[in-house]
């Protein structure tokens, strides 16, 4: 696995973060070490697609970068019938995750579509997976893609958003924020790849507070809303419809 050392000396200017051909070559090392959490996160999906996903429906993974969460709902359904659509905009990391996925054998269909989240239809949906991605999006166009999300669900499907939060008391925030600092210079960063990292997203990653979540949520249509995971400022949140 390629190591991510991209942040690793001075840049002098930095610009924002994108996700191109060097993110997306070190982007499983670079998202294990970043989320805390990341690889229960990815075990969960599985088992929530196990449970959700119905037999004849699709499945859709948005933003699914090099295939983590597709691999683990593929390995986990025995429903006939499921269609799992995987999608992100980012060209290399389509392609990566295309090979990936054909790296490993499965009756099952998978189809990467390399388009942005909000133009994709979603329909006869059992599960819908927004993995780390829905906090890459404007503001403004989060609840469109969440109302769209909702309508293309069955009944009973779910959604499972996992986010970076903010939090509204600002001691809280500072704490959270700092463990997450501490739990990556624990995973081998050093104070500058943190420090410059962090300037890098802050135009391009607007984080909400759970609150904002589960109202957003609700507004969508979903009354059936849960945080089911937290570690530090990282979270997931699962909604049946
Ligand atoms: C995982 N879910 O490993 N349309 C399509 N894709 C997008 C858009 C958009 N508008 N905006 C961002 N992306 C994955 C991890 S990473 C999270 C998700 C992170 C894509 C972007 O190209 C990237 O691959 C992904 O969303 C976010 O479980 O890097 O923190």
């Amino acid at each position: 696995m390629s190591k991510d050392t991209l942040f690793s000396a001075p840049i002098e200017k930095l610009g924002d973060f994108t996700f191109d051909e060097s993110v997306a070559e070190v982007f499983p090392d670079m998202i294990q070490r970043s989320v805390p959490g990341y690889s229960n996160i990815i075990t969960a999906i599985g088992m929530l697609a196990a449970r959700f996903v119905s037999e004849n429906s699709n499945v859709y993974d948005l933003g699914c970068s090099r295939g983590a969460g597709i691999l683990a709902i593929r390995r986990n359904i025995t429903q006939q019938g499921v269609n799992i659509i995987g999608v992100d905009n980012s060209e290399p990391m389509v392609e990566r995750c295309r090979r990936h996925l054909e790296a490993y054998h499965s009756e099952i269909p998978v189809e990467i579509l390399c388009e942005d989240i909000r133009q994709v239809e979603i329909k006869n949906a059992s599960m819908v997976v927004l993995n780390f991605t829905l906090q890459f999006l404007p503001p403004d166009d989060r609840l469109a893609l969440l109302r769209k999300i909702y309508q293309g669900l069955k009944p009973n499907g779910v959604l499972v958003l996992s986010e970076k939060f903010t939090f509204a008391d600002e001691k809280m925030n500072e704490l959270l924020i700092d463990l997450h600092h501490t739990f990556k210079r624990a995973n081998g960063y050093s104070e500058l790849e943190v420090s410059q990292k962090r300037t890098a997203l802050e135009n391009v990653m607007r984080t909400d507070s759970i609150d904002t979540h589960k109202s957003r949520l609700q507004q969508a249509g979903f009354s059936q809303i849960e945080l089911w995971f937290q570690c530090f400022n990282f979270g997931s949140m699962v909604a049946v419809k």
